[in-house]
C-alpha cells in the first residue's frame, strides 16, 4: 500500500514488510519477516501493524506524526515548501496561513491587524480555534475585521494542537467551506490556532505557511527553549517588544537566540497591537502567497 507522502508507506519485498516514513527523511525504519508481530512505535503510542493493515482505508490511523514532538529545524520544516504547494488546488482551499503560539501571545491581534491591512486589496477569510468558546471569532467580528461571513470559529474541545496537527478535519472543512462560499473567493485564509505550548505546530495538511507568535513578556528565554513552532515556523514573530523594559527582557538576546535556533528562518521583533513591523509581517505572507499562486492549480494570477 502506498499512501500519500505524509503517510507511512508500506510495501513488501521477499516476504518481508518494509515500513518507511516517506518524507524528507526517507529511511527504512524496519524490515520485518513477521509483520503481524511487529509493533510500530509512534509518539502517540504503540500501533499494531496487523490492525493497521486490516484497515488500510483508515488513512488517519496511518499518519506518521514523527515530527510533532521533534524540535526539528527550519531547513527541514514541512510548511512553506514548493513541492507541497505543487500538489495543491487553490480553488478547493485557498492559501492557508497557520498562526500559532502560546496563550495570549498576540495571535488574534495579528489576525485583526492583517485583516485591516490586507482586506482592501485582497480577499481574506479567517478561521479561529478556541478550546471551549467562540471568543476570538466574536472579537474579530465585533472589531469588523472582515464581513461576518468571512470569519468562522472551530471549537476544538480539547488540546488545541490536536485540531491543527493530529486531526485537522474540522479546520480543513471550515477552510474549504470559506473558499467555495465566499465571493470573491479568498486568496488567503488566516487560521489561528488555539493558544498552546511550545510543542504545538501546524500540520502541512492544513497550513501552507506558518507564523509563530511568542510574547516578550514570557521572558527572553523563550526563543532558546525552542520547540517546533520556534524552529520550524516559516516566520517567527517576537511580539510585544513595547513590554521588554517593563519585564526586563533583553531583545538582543531574544533576537540572537532566535537566529541560532532558526538558522536561515526569518524572525521579526514586533509590537503588533501598535502596528510595529506589521508591514514586514504582511510582506512575508504576501510574498509566500504570491509564490504559491504560481504553483499548484487555480492560483490567482494578478501581481501584488
Ligand atoms: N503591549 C502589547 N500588548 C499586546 C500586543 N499585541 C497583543 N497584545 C495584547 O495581548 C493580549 C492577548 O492578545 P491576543 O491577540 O488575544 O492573544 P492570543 O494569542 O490570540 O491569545 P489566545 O487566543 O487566548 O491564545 C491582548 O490584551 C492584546 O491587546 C503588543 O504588541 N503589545
Ligand atoms: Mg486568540
Amino acid at each position: 500500500m502506498h499512501a500519500r507522502a505524509n503517510y507511512l508507506k508500506l510495501g513488501s519485498q521477499k516476504g518481508a514488510l518494509i515500513i518507511a516514513a516517506p518524507r524528507r527523511d526517507l529511511r527504512l525504519l524496519r524490515v520485518a519477516a513477521r509483520p503481524e508481530k511487529l509493533m510500530l512505535r509512534k509518539p502517540s503510542g504503540m500501533l499494531r501493524l496487523k490492525a493497521l493493515l486490516s484497515r488500510p482505508a483508515a488513512a488517519g490511523a496511518l499518519r506518521w506524526h514523527g515530527g510533532h514532538h521533534v524540535v526539528g529545524s527550519f531547513s527541514a520544516r514541512e510548511t512553506g515548501q514548493h513541492d507541497e504547494w505543487d500538489r495543491r488546488d487553490w480553488r478547493q482551499r485557498a492559501f492557508t496561513v497557520g498562526i500559532g503560539g502560546p496563550v495570549g501571545s498576540g495571535k488574534t491581534a495579528l489576525v485583526l491587524q492583517l485583516c485591516r491591512k490586507l482586506r482592501e486589496h485582497h480577499s481574506i477569510g479567517v478561521v479561529t480555534n478556541d478550546i471551549f468558546t467562540r471568543e476570538d471569532c466574536e472579537f474579530l467580528t465585533r472589531q469588523r475585521a472582515l464581513e461576518p461571513e468571512r470569519i468562522r470559529a472551530v471549537e476544538t474541545g480539547g488540546c488545541p494542537h490536536a485540531a491543527i496537527r493530529e486531526d485537522v478535519s474540522s479546520n480543513l472543512a471550515a477552510c474549504e467551506e470559506l473558499t467555495t462560499s465566499l465571493s470573491p473567493p479568498p486568496e488567503i485564509l488566516l487560521c489561528e490556532s488555539g493558544g498552546d505550548n511550545l510543542a504545538a505546530n501546524f500540520s502541512n495538511e492544513l497550513a501552507d505557511y506558518t507564523v509563530y507568535v511568542i510574547d516578550v513578556a514570557g521572558g527572553d528565554k523563550v526563543p532558546r527553549k525552542g520547540g517546533p513552532g520556534v524552529t520550524q515556523s516559516d516566520l517567527l514573530v517576537i511580539n510585544k517588544v513595547d513590554l521588554a523594559e517593563a519585564v526586563g527582557a533583553d531583545l538582543g538576546v531574544m533576537a540572537s537566540d532566535a537566529e541560532r535556533m532558526r538558522g536561515d528562518g526569518p524572525t521579526v521583533l514586533a509590537a503588533i497591537k501598535h502596528g510595529k513591523m506589521l508591514d514586514e509581517i504582511a510582506d512575508h505572507i504576501l510574498d509566500a502567497a504570491h509564490r504559491a499562486s504560481h504553483r499548484g492549480t487555480g492560483g490567482y494570477a494578478h501581481a501584488h
